[in-house]
């Protein structure tokens, strides 16, 4: 991008080039849940498979957000690619708890981003990311509470079964 162009951006250069990055996170965040999706269905694990479809389509919308974000601000937003998604897994525990590591981490970027807003004082971009702080204490929340479910009701046969008709009950309305 010109330097002049990049000049006139309302929010800070290196903020936004962070921005881009987290939109590849946000597309990454999304095949994952999808690949998580499609291993819930091929086990017969409908609820956890809905959830995840779902998760992955907001994933999805997290990411349009910052893309729309960053060209609604005279910046360039651009498509990410997306390789090396784990479709192998052994257990829908291991499931939910990859997805607790994977929002972890994705809590931990928007943070960073958030402190070098301040750093920079992009007051502009800091704003605009707190509905994401506040969305990551939210699904790491949800993820957790499913978490609690294999340690009270077990993940063998029946128990699992039960577990799976509780998923759709873990997102606070
Ligand atoms: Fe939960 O990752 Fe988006 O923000």
């Amino acid at each position: 991008m010109k330097d002049l162009v990049r000049q006139k951006l309302s929010i800070h250069v290196e903020i936004m080039d962070l921005l881009n990055e987290q939109i590849k996170k946000e597309a990454h965040s999304s095949s994952i849940y999808l690949a998580m999706a499609s291993w819930c269905d091929h086990n017969a694990l409908d609820y956890s498979a809905e959830f995840f479809y779902e998760q992955s389509l907001e994933e999805r919308e997290h990411m349009m957000k910052i893309f729309r974000f960053i060209n609604d601000n005279g910046g360039t937003a651009y498509s990410p690619e997306v390789s090396t998604i784990n479709h192998e897994y052994n257990s829908l525990e291991e499931i939910f708890e990859t997805a607790l590591d994977q929002e972890i981490k994705i809590t931990k970027s928007i943070h960073n981003i958030v402190f070098q807003c301040r750093k920079l004082q992009d007051l502009t971009t800091e704003n605009f990311l707190q509905w994401f702080v506040h969305e990551q204490m939210e699904e790491e929340q949800t993820i957790r509470r499913a978490l609690e479910l294999f340690d009270l009701m077990g993940s063998e046969g029946l128990a699992l079964k039960l577990l799976d008709e509780r998923i759709p009950h873990i997102r606070k309305k």
